[in-house]
């Protein structure tokens, strides 16, 4: 649809940028912190691992004071199980929450809002030991973990997301660590997993709201459109398939507190369907988020299932291999470029994702990651000319407000990642941030902070309210 006039960003929009505890902080060890399934699982050949990564444990201050001159309204962030939980439950540790604590404080000492991820990817090792999230164990140690966390913070902390990317640990726990081979059949358990998540997460949500009236809570899947590759009717169908399997399970289950019935009779017919105990439906029923929280990177275009051997394939993540024998298969955007890491680029399918969300939930939607990972150069000059990032943004943030104009309700963008940090899978030389950290690979240097040309650009565009792109 075309506009003649578009809608302005709202006065009270939440500009920020968003990072994750396990990519930023390093400390890994520090200060009674337990580990985490990322600090003890074997990392990529050669990239660094998270244990120094941008020392932000140490350097907060100073990557806080670079928010604020940016003008962030918003810093989305998670807090480490571990660091506050270090065996995942039993002893609380001081020092954790005291770290968070000041976090906080430091982020609105500048009228930075901050919002936070109970639980972005980094679960505690100790309870990975004790079965993890197949154990329902698990559940009440996040929700043991939730109340600590609005016992601590709610006084200061007005916006929770309860787990980053669920659907991601579910459809690649490879790479991120859920899944155990040792498991006669893995890919049931994992399903078994994510319910016991889903039940976790309403948990979470039902407290926040007995705890904190004023609080508001959300989930923050990455969702993303999915395009048939060709108008056959079969295509469509398998495009209808992965939405369902890939975006609506989690947010159907989220909003309304009930399976996708797409995605519930592929589970049934693969023989994954979790283990529902009494009562589980009614916790699940009882949890209701405030708003939706999402992370957009790409779109993905899949086929008609051939059931050949071959439906798995890349997509429009170079990093996600998709695929799934009798539902969909796999398929590349041909109308799409890519990033340096492959990733495909498609700003519209951000607009026609932000308009499948509201239509479906009718909740105000908050974008939490969106970004550009590339090799960045620091010059001799001491500059950083990211003028591609720039270019990325400019044509994201114009789909938002068409999609605002569409009637889409979003009140904040908060991309990935506010500063540098390390990347899930490609290291520190895979850069996302307007604030460019200096260091290598393997040599940690004096991870001086610099501001990238990006910084500048998005520093006039918060100020102008979107309007100087
Ligand atoms: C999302 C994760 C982030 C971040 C981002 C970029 O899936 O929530 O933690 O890693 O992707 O991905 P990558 O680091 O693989 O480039």
């Amino acid at each position: 649809m075309l506009h003649k006039q578009l809608n302005a960003f709202p006065e009270d929009f939440l500009w920020g940028g968003s990072t994750s505890a396990y990519q930023l902080e390093g400390a890994w060890d520090e200060d009674g912190k337990g580990p985490s399934v990322i600090d003890l699982a074997n990392h990529v050949e050669g990239v660094t691992d998270f244990k120094v990564a941008s020392d932000h444990y140490h350097m907060y201050k100073e990557d806080v004071a670079l928010m604020a001159e940016m003008g962030f309204k918003a810093y989305r962030f998670s807090i480490a199980w571990s660091r506050i939980y270090p065996q995942g439950d039993g002893a609380v540790n001081p020092k954790g929450l005291e770290f968070y604590s000041l976090l906080i404080d430091e982020l609105l000492k500048y009228g930075i809002e901050p919002i936070v991820t109970m639980y972005h990817f980094d679960l505690p090792y100790a309870l990975e030991e004790r079965g993890g999230w197949s154990n329902r164990a698990t559940i009440d140690a996040f929700e043991q973990y939730a109340k600590t966390l609005y016992e601590n913070y709610g006084d200061r902390v007005k916006w929770w997301l309860t787990i980053n990317e669920q659907n991601m640990l579910i459809l690649h726990p490879g790479s991120i660590g859920t899944l155990n081979e040792n498991m006669t059949d893995p890919q049931k358990e994992l399903y078994q997993q994510n319910h016991h998540m889903l039940l976790a997460q309403a948990k979470a949500m039902v407290l926040c709201h007995q705890m904190l009236p004023d609080a508001k809570i959300g989930p923050a899947p990455n969702i993303g459109v999915i395009y048939p590759a060709s108008s056959k009717p079969e295509d469509m169908l398998a495009a209808d398939n992965y939405a369902a399997i890939r975006n609506w399970l989690y947010l159907d289950m989220a909003v309304y507190g009930r399976y996708n019935h797409i995605a519930w009779s592929y589970l049934v017919e693969k023989g994954y369907q979790p283990v529902i105990e009494e009562g589980d439906m009614e916790i699940l029923g009882q949890g209701h988020p405030d708003f939706i929280a999402f992370n957009y990177y790409t779109s993905q275009t899949v086929g008609e299932s051939k059931n050949d051997g071959n439906d798995y394939s890349h997509t429009g993540d170079q990093h996600e291999i998709v695929g799934e024998p009798g539902a969909y298969r796999g398929s590349v955007n041909p109308n799409l470029q890519t990033t340096e890491f492959g990733w495909e680029i498609d700003p519209v399918g951000f607009r026609t994702t932000l308009r499948q969300i509201y239509s479906r939930y009718h909740l105000p939607l908050i974008v939490t990651e969106n970004g550009l990972g590339a090799f960045d150069k620091l010059e001799d000059d001491g500059t950083v000319n990211d003028e591609y990032r720039m270019d990325f943004f400019r044509k994201h943030i114009e789909q938002i407000q068409l999609a605002l104009t569409d009637g889409v309700e979003v009140f904040g963008f908060c991309p990935w990642s506010a500063i540098d940090l390390v990347s899930t899978h490609q290291g520190s030389s895979k850069r996302y941030g307007f604030i460019y950290v200096d260091r290598e690979e393997f040599d940690l240097k004096e991870l001086r902070r610099v501001r990238k040309n990006s910084f500048y650009w998005y520093q006039k565009l918060i100020a102008s309210r979107g309007e100087i792109r």
